[in-house]
C-alpha cells in the first residue's frame, strides 16, 4: 500500500517537473526562410524597361534599345520612397518579356549597354542593389524566361543561355531575397515557343542564393495567387499540391492558386502582385489613374489580411523616378495602415481561454498578447474546438480583429468565428475559414466590452500566436461617376447627406467648385473630378477622376443576327453587360467581328476595348485587327494582327492609338483569337473610340 502511494506521488511529481511537450507540427511546413519572408508582409515591385518609353505592356523585343534613356534615374529615390512607404524590399524587372536587360549582360545584345542611357555605361541593378543596402531593404529580381528578343529563343541552346543570365545576375549584386519567375510563355522572334528547363534554372538560383525564395505559379518558395487585381482567396491555405503541375498553362487553375489546397503536399504561400496603376509599366496616360487610397486599403485587407504577402508595383517613370502621384498615394496608404493598427485595444486586458494545453502556463492565452510571435496559445492534441475571450473592461468601439497562427507548426485552422458581447450574450460579428500567418477581419464599428474568438474546426489542435483588436479610422466612401450611353453623367455617393463638388478642367474640386445636384450632359467627354464633403468641408472623400471620350449616343451595331448577338451591349456605356458572339462550330474558331455605325463621320485617333468585367475571361480578345470605313462597304485596315498584351491576367480597358488619325463613319473590330486556347467566340464589355 505504502509503495503504491509512493509511486503515485513520484509520477505526479515528474509530471510537474517535466514541461508539457509542444504540439507536433502538422502537415507541410515552412522553411525558416519562408517564415521570415512571410513576416516581411509588404514590398515593392518595379516594372521598368523599354516599355516605359514606348507605352507598351509587353514589348516585342524589336524596340530600339536607344529608347531606354531615363533623364534623371535615381535608384536612391526609389529605395527612399519604398522605405518611407513601410516596405521591406524591392523586386525589379531585370529582364521582362522584351528581353532587354537592365544590366550589361554578357549573354545578350539587347541591354543598357546598347541604350542611350549614360552612354551605355549604366547598370540599373548595380544602382538599385546599392540603394537597397543603403536604406536597409532587401533586393529581389524578376527575370522572364520568355524572351521575344533573344535569337536563340525556341532552340535548345536558350535554356543554357537563360541559366547563364541568371547566374550572372545572382552572383553579381549581393544577396537576392526573392527570384521572381514569370510563367508567361509566348512566341519568340520567329513565332517560336520554348520548353523551359526549370530544374536547371532553380539549380542556378540555389547555387548562388541558397536562401532565396523562388516565386512562380507553383513556387517552390511562394506562389502566384491567380489574379493581378490584388485579391487572395478568403480561404487561403499556404499549402499546395504541385506534383504533376508546371508553370503557365500547366499550373493548377487560378481558382486553386487563389485558395491553395487544404492539406497540400508543399508549403507554398501566396504572394499578391498588383500594380498601383492600371498597367504594370509607367505611362503618362495613367498619371491620373493611380489607385485610390480606398482601393489600396481594400487590397491590403485582401492580401496581408488574407494570409498573403503584398507585392505592390510602383512603375518608374521615363525620368527614372517614382512619380509624385504614386509616392503621395504610397505615403497616404502607409499613414492609414499605421493609424488603423496603432493601438491594440486588447493589450493589457485579460484574456481567458476555454482550455489550455496540459493546463500548462507556457501555452496560456496570455501568449496571444505578449507581442512575441514565437509564443502561442494552444490546446491538448485532441481538441478541435476551443475559444478565448478578451475582456476589454468597458464598452469599447472596435472594427478590426487580427489573428495569427504560429506557422512553424503548420497551418491548422479550418474555420473560426468572432463574436461581440452585447450586454446579454455573444453575437457573431463574422465567421470565416482559414487564418494562416495573418487574418484581418474588417467590420462596421461596434461597441462591446468583450470579444470571443472560437476556433470551430481545425486539422490539428489550434496554435495561435496573437490577437489584435482595433478601431481603425473610417474613410469617407468615395463618390462614383458614371455616364450613360446618351452622355448624361451621374455622380453618386454612399455617404449620408454629402455635398458633392466637381470640376471639368482637371483641377482639384474644392468647396467652391460646382455642386452636383442632377445628371448633366457630358456627351463630348473630358475629365471630371469629384469629391464628397460633409460637415461643411470638415471631412471629405478622396478626389475621384473619370475620363470619358465621345459618348456612343448615336451609335448602332451593324450586321446579321449571329454576329450581332447582343452586340449593342458593347456600346451601351455599361461595363457590367457583356457582348458575346455565338460559338463558331467545327474547326473554324475565328474571326468574330463587331461593326459599329457611328452615325456621323468622325476624326478618329484610336479605339478602346474594355474586356468583360464579370471575373470571367471567356471570349476576351487577344489578337485582333481594326478597320474603318466611310460607307460601311469599303474597309480600310488600320491595325492588323495586333494583340492586347497581358489582357488575360490584367483585364483592364485597353486604349489603342492609330498610327495616324482616320476619318470614318464605321468601325470594325475583328477578333482573331481569344485569350483562352480553343475558344470559339469573342466578347467585350465596351468598345469605344478616341476622338479627343
Ligand atoms: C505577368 C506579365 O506578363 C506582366 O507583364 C507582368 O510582368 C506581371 C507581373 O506578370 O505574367
Amino acid at each position: 500500500m505504502k509503495k503504491i502511494l509512493y509511486l503515485g506521488l513520484l509520477s505526479a511529481l515528474s509530471v510537474n517537473a517535466q514541461k508539457t511537450a509542444p504540439p507536433a507540427p502538422y502537415g507541410a511546413l515552412p522553411t525558416p526562410q519562408q517564415v521570415q519572408w512571410q513576416q516581411m508582409e509588404y514590398y515593392m515591385f518595379i516594372h521598368f524597361g523599354p516599355n516605359t518609353f514606348t507605352n507598351k505592356e509587353w514589348g516585342h523585343g524589336d524596340e530600339d534599345p536607344k529608347v531606354f534613356n531615363p533623364s534623371r534615374l535615381d535608384a536612391r529615390q526609389w529605395a527612399k520612397t519604398a522605405k518611407a512607404a513601410g516596405m521591406k524590399a524591392i523586386i525589379i524587372t531585370a529582364k521582362h518579356h522584351d528581353g532587354f536587360c537592365l544590366w550589361p549582360s554578357k549573354f545578350s545584345k539587347h541591354t543598357v549597354r546598347e541604350s542611350a542611357w549614360k552612354n551605355g555605361q549604366g547598370d540599373v541593378l548595380r544602382e538599385l542593389s546599392a540603394a537597397c543596402k543603403e536604406y536597409g531593404l532587401k533586393f529581389g529580381v524578376y527575370l522572364s524566361p520568355w524572351d521575344r528578343n533573344h535569337p536563340a529563343y525556341g532552340t535548345p541552346e536558350y535554356n543554357q543561355i537563360f541559366a547563364n543570365t541568371l547566374d550572372e545576375v545572382l552572383s553579381s549584386y549581393g544577396d537576392v531575397f526573392e527570384q521572381w519567375f514569370d510563367g508567361a510563355n509566348g512566341e519568340g522572334p520567329n513565332g517560336k515557343r520554348h520548353e523551359y528547363d526549370w530544374d536547371l534554372f532553380r539549380g542556378v538560383v540555389f547555387k548562388h542564393q541558397p536562401k532565396a525564395i523562388i516565386f512562380s505559379d507553383i513556387g517552390p518558395g511562394c506562389r502566384w495567387m491567380g489574379n493581378e487585381s490584388g485579391i487572395a482567396g478568403e480561404t487561403n491555405w499556404s499549402t499546395l499540391n504541385t506534383d504533376g503541375f508546371g508553370m503557365g498553362s500547366a499550373a493548377p487553375s487560378t481558382q486553386v492558386l487563389n485558395t491553395g489546397n487544404e492539406n497540400g503536399k508543399y508549403w507554398i504561400p501566396a504572394e499578391v502582385d498588383v500594380s498601383i496603376r492600371p498597367g504594370w509599366f509607367y505611362s503618362p496616360d495613367t498619371d491620373d489613374r493611380v489607385k485610390t487610397l480606398t482601393h489600396l486599403m481594400k487590397i491590403y485587407y485582401s492580401s496581408v489580411g488574407r494570409n498573403g504577402n503584398l507585392l505592390l508595383n510602383v512603375p518608374v517613370s521615363r525620368e527614372g523616378l517614382i512619380h509624385p502621384n504614386d509616392s503621395t498615394r504610397l505615403m497616404e496608404f502607409r499613414k492609414t495602415v499605421d493609424a488603423s493598427f496603432k493601438t491594440n485595444l486588447a493589450l493589457g486586458k485579460t484574456v481567458t481561454a476555454s482550455t489550455v494545453r496540459g493546463k500548462d502556463k507556457q501555452f496560456a492565452a496570455g501568449n496571444l498578447l505578449d507581442g512575441n510571435y514565437d509564443t502561442y496559445w494552444t490546446t491538448d492534441d485532441a481538441v478541435r474546438q476551443a475559444s478565448f475571450v478578451v475582456d476589454l473592461g468597458k464598452p469599447t468601439e472596435i472594427n478590426r480583429v487580427v489573428l495569427q497562427e504560429y506557422i512553424p507548426l503548420g497551418q491548422r485552422v479550418k474555420s473560426f468565428k468572432v463574436e461581440a458581447w452585447n450586454g446579454n450574450r455573444f453575437e457573431t460579428i463574422d465567421q470565416q475559414t482559414t487564418i494562416g500567418y495573418k487574418r484581418i477581419l474588417v467590420f462596421p464599428t461596434l461597441k462591446t466590452a468583450k470579444v470571443r474568438v472560437t476556433i470551430l474546426d481545425a486539422n490539428a489542435c489550434p496554435v495561435l500566436s496573437s490577437v489584435g483588436i482595433y478601431k481603425a479610422p473610417e474613410l469617407l466612401s468615395n463618390p462614383e461617376i458614371a455616364r450613360s450611353k446618351q452622355g448624361l453623367v451621374t455622380i453618386t455617393s454612399e455617404v449620408a447627406d454629402p455635398v458633392i463638388r466637381y470640376t471639368t478642367d482637371g483641377t482639384e474640386p474644392t468647396l467652391a467648385s460646382a455642386r452636383y445636384s442632377a445628371p448633366f450632359n457630358y456627351a463630348k467627354g473630358g475629365t471630371i473630378k469629384a469629391k464628397a464633403f460633409i460637415k461643411n468641408g470638415a471631412e471629405a472623400s478622396e478626389t475621384i477622376p473619370a475620363s470619358f471620350d465621345l459618348a456612343p449616343a448615336n451609335w448602332s451595331v451593324v450586321g446579321d443576327e449571329s454576329s450581332r448577338n447582343s452586340a449593342s451591349r458593347a456600346i451601351d456605356s455599361n461595363p457590367g453587360t457583356v457582348w458575346q458572339t455565338a460559338r463558331q462550330e467545327g474547326s473554324r474558331k475565328h474571326p468574330h467581328e463587331l461593326v459599329v455605325n457611328l452615325g456621323e463621320s468622325l476624326n478618329l485617333k484610336g479605339f478602346t476595348y474594355t474586356p468583360r468585367q464579370d471575373g470571367q475571361s471567356g471570349g476576351t480578345i487577344y489578337q485582333y485587327s481594326f478597320y474603318v470605313s466611310e460607307n460601311g462597304t469599303y474597309w480600310k485596315p488600320v491595325l492588323e494582327n495586333r494583340s492586347f498584351a497581358n489582357i488575360k491576367n490584367n483585364p483592364v480597358k485597353q486604349e489603342v492609338a492609330f498610327p495616324a488619325p482616320q476619318t470614318a463613319k464605321f468601325i470594325k473590330l475583328v477578333a482573331l483569337s481569344s485569350v483562352n486556347e480553343n475558344e470559339h467566340w469573342a466578347s467585350a464589355a465596351e468598345v469605344g473610340v478616341i476622338v479627343r
